[in-house]
């Protein structure tokens, strides 16, 4: 008898498991999809039209109306890229000067990625090198060189403080060949469209939704390096002295990560 209540329990956990990972990933997939969209939005009406067809009013509007597509971003902004010989010249047409992560003037460096628009929600990005900051840089590296969607390691994100993933897609100039060498994409990167998951905040917004919430603990690390896994969401907990624990598989688009979603139930008091 015991025995069948526990496989029951056993059951429970790993639908329970399975439903939320299943959910979590299609979020991600359909965010992950509509932001590759905005990036060829601003290379055909950004960059193919001269003069460009978006600033930032247009951009600031056209993410605000259309971020329900996007429920895990907290927001989606472009970061031109500038090389250094450009810098005066960018500066003084834009009216301002750029900024690093830390809020103080960039120093001199070969290129830089200044945030030109933001949607309303992450204004405070605005004129900030996005490659001032270790994890944006190393994404923006990678999304040149592989054309694909890239994610960070989790990070306290700018603004909020939460845990979460920077999600980032390059912005080709538009004559790039579909069958592109890696040197070819390198030139032909003209900025850098991208936003964060606020994985602490929205994810728990996702998770308090569903049926049985209260009586499983969930947790999703990111364990790309297997022997060292990195919280990305949930309470911290020392899953070995579990007695139940299912492991769901996430398949978050970006094939240089590996993510998991580890589920067990709350111990009762
Ligand atoms: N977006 C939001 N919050 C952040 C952040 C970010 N990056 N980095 C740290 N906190 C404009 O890769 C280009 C967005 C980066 C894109």
């Amino acid at each position: 008898l015991r025995r069948e209540s526990m496989d029951r329990a056993e059951e429970r956990l790993v639908s329970m498991c399975e439903e939320r990972a299943r959910m979590l990933q299609e979020q991600f997939g359909v965010t992950v999809n509509h932001v590759h969209a905005l990036a060829i939005l601003i290379s055909t009406f950004h960059y193919e039209k001269l003069p460009s067809a978006i600033d930032q009013e247009t951009f600031a509007k056209y993410t605000g109306r259309t971020s329900f597509e996007r429920p895990l971003l907290n927001g989606v902004a472009y970061a031109q890229r500038v090389f250094h010989h450009e810098r005066e010249m960018f500066e003084s047409q834009q009216g301002w000067i750029m900024n690093t992560m830390k809020r103080e003037l960039a120093p001199p460096q070969l290129e830089y990625a200044p945030v030109i628009f933001s949607q309303d929600t992450v204004s405070y990005l605005a004129r900030i090198d996005m490659m001032s900051g270790e994890e944006d840089r190393e994404n923006i590296l990678r999304a040149r060189t592989t054309g694909k969607a890239v994610l960070t390691n989790p990070f306290r994100l700018l603004g909020s403080n939460h845990l979460g993933v920077v999600l980032t897609f390059a912005v080709y100039r538009p004559d790039l060949p579909a069958d592109a060498s890696v040197e070819q994409r390198v030139e032909a990167t003209i900025g850098y469209l991208g936003g964060a998951f606020d994985v602490e905040s929205l994810v728990e917004n996702l998770l308090s939704k569903l049926a049985g919430n209260q009586d499983i603990v969930v947790n999703v690390y990111d364990v790309t390096n297997a022997s060292e896994a990195m919280v990305l969401y949930g309470p911290p907990s020392l899953d070995d002295q579990v007695p139940l624990l299912h492991v769901s598989m996430l398949d978050f688009g970006d094939p240089f990560r590996k993510h998991e979603m580890r589920c067990r139930y709350r111990e009762k008091p």
